[in-house]
């Protein structure tokens, strides 16, 4: 039972000090992650741009729904992009590692362009959703232009 305790202690303690970015277990478990992440946020900003680009009827109260997905999803890939998640499936360049603060920046830019996105849906004024995503835009192809591979 002492032995067990001390187990049960060591893994606890173990567990405490692994550095706050070791959230994933394997580099592949992270690389999935911010994927997954990147993905669903891409499949609700799409929804907003069939609407600013008018493919679509302006639905307000749609656009308020996705965008408050988007405001939410744009936080969560930064942490998966952690040491040693560099190599895999994954076409995220080098520079992302060697250029961390331009990529933080980066990342930095598209959460205020998403928190702004979601105040304009939140409006109801197609012009104003017209604007924000043309804005959000511009944040996401900055970094795929920077640091992701074709
Ligand atoms: C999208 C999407 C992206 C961005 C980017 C903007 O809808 O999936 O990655 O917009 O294409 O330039």
């Amino acid at each position: 039972m002492k032995l067990l305790a001390s187990l049960t202690l060591a893994a606890v303690v173990s567990t405490l000090s692994v550095p706050a970015m070791a959230q994933f277990q394997k580099p592949e478990d992270a690389i999935k992650y911010r994927k997954a992440a990147l993905t669903v946020m891409a499949a609700h900003f799409g929804r907003l741009g069939a609407m600013a680009n008018e493919k679509v009827p302006f639905d307000a109260k749609a656009a308020a729904e996705n965008a408050a997905i988007v405001e939410e999803l744009s936080r969560l890939p930064w942490a998966a992009f952690g040491p040693g998640t560099d190599k895999g499936e994954t076409r995220a360049k080098p520079e992302i590692w060697t250029e961390q603060a331009k990529f933080k920046k980066g990342s930095d830019d598209l959460v205020a362009a998403a928190a702004q996105l979601n105040v304009a849906a939140k409006t109801g004024n197609l012009d104003n959703l017209k604007k924000a995503f043309g804005d959000a835009g511009k944040t996401c192809k900055a970094c795929h232009d920077a640091f992701r591979k074709d």
